[in-house]
Formats: structure tokens, sequence, C-alpha cells
């Protein structure tokens, strides 16, 4: 692995998987990877699980760390190439990402869209230019239109509540569909696009997306999944409920109002097959899912977020394991 920007990057999505539930195991197993090493993370967005998850992640690989909060810890970086910067930005990012990634061995970053101009956020040009300038291995801390870590977590977790093991088929498939769920404010698509983009290509699972007319997501993502509008009809039967909301990719950026409501409830619970309720948190109560979904034994959304640590140190061994 070069980098890990998203799926793309991973050569063997069960092998990694292979990995991940062999480091789980032996977390500090493999401090040899990561003396002498340290891991580096930019912050351009607020994060709890992402920024807490990726520190535990290099100290269980015996690495250290150092985190940005881009902006407000640092001088004020320019974006823009050509702007005389006689404002308020104080630094360049050319010079910025030059010298933080002198001073780490891997450097994770975290962009989120702007969600005004489409074309602007889904060719990841901030993502991008970072990318570019840094003279280590980039990894994703979820960008405009990506989590991957996220994606891993969620696959770490499916496996292990399944009792799916890397290589052995199962004799069922899992079925596992991500509901759209309704939020106050505009959301990105970035986690679930990134969901999608992995559970397309998990042959064990039988996935559907059910979403509301309208919030049907970059077909590149969703290629493989059923897509459905029917969010009873959907959940019926269901292993794992992966609820997120995001707003519009056709109307980009959109919230279109809804006659239904698309809350995860208990009852709506009580029609799957004892499915299990996931969330990449942080999550609204009451608004995106019930309190008694939450506080019940439905909920994995604590294993989801504990396995944050062993995709980020999976991903980390990958990348320094040849350094
Ligand atoms: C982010 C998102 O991409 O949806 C991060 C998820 C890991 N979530 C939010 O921004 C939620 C913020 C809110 O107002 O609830």
């Amino acid at each position: 692995m070069k980098q890990f920007t998203s799926v793309a990057d991973v050569q063997n999505i069960d092998e990694l998987l292979k990995t991940a539930l062999a480091i789980k195991a032996d977390p500090f197993g493999q401090q040899e990877v990561g003396k002498n090493k340290t891991v580096g993370l930019i912050f351009f967005n607020p994060s709890l699980r992402t920024r807490l998850s990726s520190i535990k992640a290099a100290y269980n690989l015996g690495a250290n760390t150092w985190v940005l909060n881009a902006g407000a810890d640092s001088w004020t970086l320019e974006m823009a190439d050509g702007t005389v910067m006689d404002g308020d930005s104080q630094e360049h990012i050319t010079e910025a990402i030059q010298v933080m990634s002198a001073y780490c061995d891997v450097l994770g970053v975290r962009t989120f869209p702007k969600l005004v101009d489409r074309e602007e956020d889904y060719q990841e040009v901030m993502f991008n230019k970072v990318k570019g300038l840094s003279s280590v291995p980039v990894v994703s801390l979820e960008s405009a239109t990506l989590h991957p870590l996220q994606s891993f977590a969620d696959l770490i977790t499916i496996a292990e509540k399944t009792g799916y093991e890397p290589g052995k088929a199962l004799a069922k498939k899992v079925k596992v569909v991500m509901t759209w769920a309704p939020h106050p404010r505009r959301l990105p698509q970035a986690v679930p696009n990134s969901f999608a983009e992995w559970f397309s290509k998990v042959d064990w699972v039988d996935f559907t997306i059910v979403q509301p007319k309208g919030y049907e997501l970059d077909p590149r993502f969703t290629e493989g999944a059923t897509i459905a509008y029917d969010q009873d009809e959907a959940l019926k039967e269901a292993d794992f409920v992966y609820a997120k909301n995001w707003s519009s990719f056709e109307n980009y950026g959109e919230v279109i109002p809804q006659e239904k409501d698309w809350q995860v409830t208990y009852e709506k619970m009580e029609t799957t097959n004892d499915g299990k309720f996931m969330h990449c948190l942080p999550v609204r109560r009451n608004v995106v899912v019930a309190d008694e979904v939450l506080d019940s034994d439905y909920s994995i959304v604590i294993d989801e977020a504990t396995n944050r640590i062993y995709s980020a140190q999976t991903v980390f061994h990958e990348l320094l394991k040849n350094k």
C-alpha cells in the first residue's frame, strides 16, 4: 500500500481485513514497525474519533504522533495559488505541507467539502493539493467525498459480529442496509459514498441503499448495490442497519423536505433479522435514531467506534512496515 485515500488503494480487501483482525488480537505485537516513526495528523475540520483513534493506533504500533488543527492552532493558511498575501492568511499551504511532511513518516489529512461547487468537491481539490505537496504517504482522515478509515472499521465490525473469517465463505450472505436518515444540517456524502464503495466490493454481503428520491449518491460509488426507496421494505430481515444522513448529490448540497419520517426507531429495528444498528458518530439523538435504539442491544455504535483504532493501526502498519 502506497497511500490510503480510498478503497482503490487497497490491493486485497480480504487480506487487509485479515491483518486488522490479527492486529486487534495482538495490538502491541508490532511495535518494531512504528519504532522511531512519527504519524502526523492535520485537521482542517473538527474530529473526535478520527483524531483520538489515530493517536491510539500510532501508540499501539510504537510510533509517536503530532496533531495540528490547521488555522486554529497554526498560522492561517492560504490555499489559493498566485494570491497576494496581504490579507489575513499568514502562511501558504505550499510551504506548510512540505514542512509538516518533513516532520513525519505518514501524514493523515482531514478536509471537508464546501458543498457549493460539486466539481471542486468531487475533484478533491484541497485533499489532492495536500497530497501533491507531501513527501510522505498520505492517509485520508475523511476527505470531501470519502471516509475510508470509517468504512474499513465498519467492515471489521460486521466481520466480527457475523463471525466472518477472511477466505472462508459464510453459509448465507449478510444483509447490510444503509439507510438515509434526517438531519438538521447539510452534511457531506463522504461517509455513505465510502461505505457504498467498500461494501459493493464485499462478496459475502448483500448490500442495499435505501433513500428518499433525490438522494441518490454518485453512481460511481454505488455500482453493484441494490438501490431502494421504501425504507420499511428495505429494513425487513436486515442483519445490519447503517444509518447516515447526507445532502443531495444531484441538487448538490441541498436538503429535500420529506413527508415520511426516516428516523430509525425501535419499531423499525423490530422488523429486522435482530439486526444491529450502526452509525459512524457523531449522531443526533432522536433525529437520526431514537434513544430506544441507541440505548438498546440493537446498537453496536461503540464497537464500531472502537474498531476505528484497528482500522487506523492496520493502515499505518501497512504504510510503515517497509519504510
Ligand atoms: C460528518 C459527516 O461527514 O457527516 C462527520 C462524520 C464522521 N458529520 C457531521 O458533520 C455531523 C455534524 C452535526 O452537525 O451533527
